[in-house]
């Protein structure tokens, strides 16, 4: 690993992420693209799952007609991970990479431009309002949506086992949970883990919606979240996509991604205030669309489960 310098701090950029370096993965983490989840067993109903489809994904054409795929990147002052963020992903499989500034004041922007991103503005603040900036910004023929954080916490190369599932017609929302998988140690904090499993129960036992994980990293049919009218400016952004999905019947999938320990500082994750403000916020909105919401009983229909196609 080598180190670069930013101001009078050095910042460790990992591998993996630098450009040019082929994406390596833990051992641990080292699972086939399409691994689907397996849990909760109580939910998935194993004679439905299908036999696992190693060649799932479409081969990327030679002449370069990438699937009609974009990525969104909501990025706040995540100058030293961008770029080697950008540089990871399977450039065979999307045809541009959306990142939106979300007022940064150091060089996210420029490096993320330098990088071959399309760069957007959204001044106003929280990861909500620039998911709705980059939506916003798609161009029209688009069909895949992939969301992903720019802090290097993710894996880009699992882009391809997101995306498969929903371009072969199987899904309409896929989640890359980061717990069934060995992370990087650290990768999520106590307080990610101990939310992520009250939210999921909460989605599963409540909204039907066979959830481990409340990923950033996600694919998503553009004509599917548009049926959602996604609002969130900040951090309940998520849930609400999955609340969302699981009412509207959804075809809901996850696949097992590895996890990283975050690039540059941590504004959220790592800190009381912004620990207290995402749990109030995402169980502020399970409880909202659980009890308060007209129509918000749980749906009648069986409920979406991992792995089983509804057509
Ligand atoms: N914190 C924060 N992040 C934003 C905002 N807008 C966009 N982002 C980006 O959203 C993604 C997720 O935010 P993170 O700060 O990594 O949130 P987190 O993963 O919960 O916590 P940490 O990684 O510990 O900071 C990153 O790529 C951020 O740069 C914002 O208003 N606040
Ligand atoms: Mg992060």
């Amino acid at each position: 690993m080598q180190p670069a310098r930013r101001g009078s701090r050095t910042i460790r950029i990992p591998d993996r992420l630098r450009p040019g370096r082929a994406p390596t993965l833990p051992p641990s983490a080292a699972l086939p693209l399409d691994t689907a989840m397996t849990y909760p067993p109580a939910i998935v109903d194993p004679a439905a799952r299908p036999a696992a489809r190693p060649a799932a994904q479409p081969a990327p054409r030679p002449d370069g007609d990438c699937p009609p795929v974009e990525v969104i990147l909501p990025a706040l002052d995540e100058e030293a991970a961008i770029g080697g963020v950008l540089a990871a992903l399977p450039r065979d499989w999307f045809r541009r990479a959306i990142v939106v500034d979300n007022g940064s004041t150091d060089g996210t922007a420029a490096v993320a431009a330098a990088a071959g991103a399309h760069v957007v503005h959204e001044p106003r603040r929280g990861y909500g309002s620039a998911c709705l900036a980059g939506l916003a910004a798609l161009h029209a023929d688009t069909e895949v949506i992939v969301f992903l954080d720019a802090d290097g916490s993710d894996a880009p190369d699992r882009l391809p086992g997101l995306v498969a599932p929903i371009l072969a017609g199987e899904a309409d929302l896929v989640i890359g949970s980061r717990v069934t998988a060995h992370g990087q140690r650290g990768a999520l904090t106590l307080p990610q883990r101990t939310g992520n499993a009250i939210a999921t129960a909460w989605l599963r036992g409540r909204f039907g919606l066979p959830a481990t994980d409340l990923g950033p990293f996600r694919a998503i049919r553009r004509s599917s979240l548009k049926s959602l009218h996604m609002s969130d400016p900040d951090w309940g952004w998520t849930v609400e996509m999955q609340i969302k999905a699981a009412r509207a019947g959804l075809r809901y999938r996850e696949v097992t991604v590895p996890c990283f320990r975050r690039i540059g500082r941590s504004k959220i994750s790592g800190t009381v205030r912004g620990v207290l403000g995402a749990a109030f916020k995402i169980l502020g909105l399970l409880a909202w669309h659980d009890f308060v919401r007209p129509g918000s009983r749980r749906r009648s229909a069986p409920p979406v489960t991992a792995n089983t196609p509804r057509e």
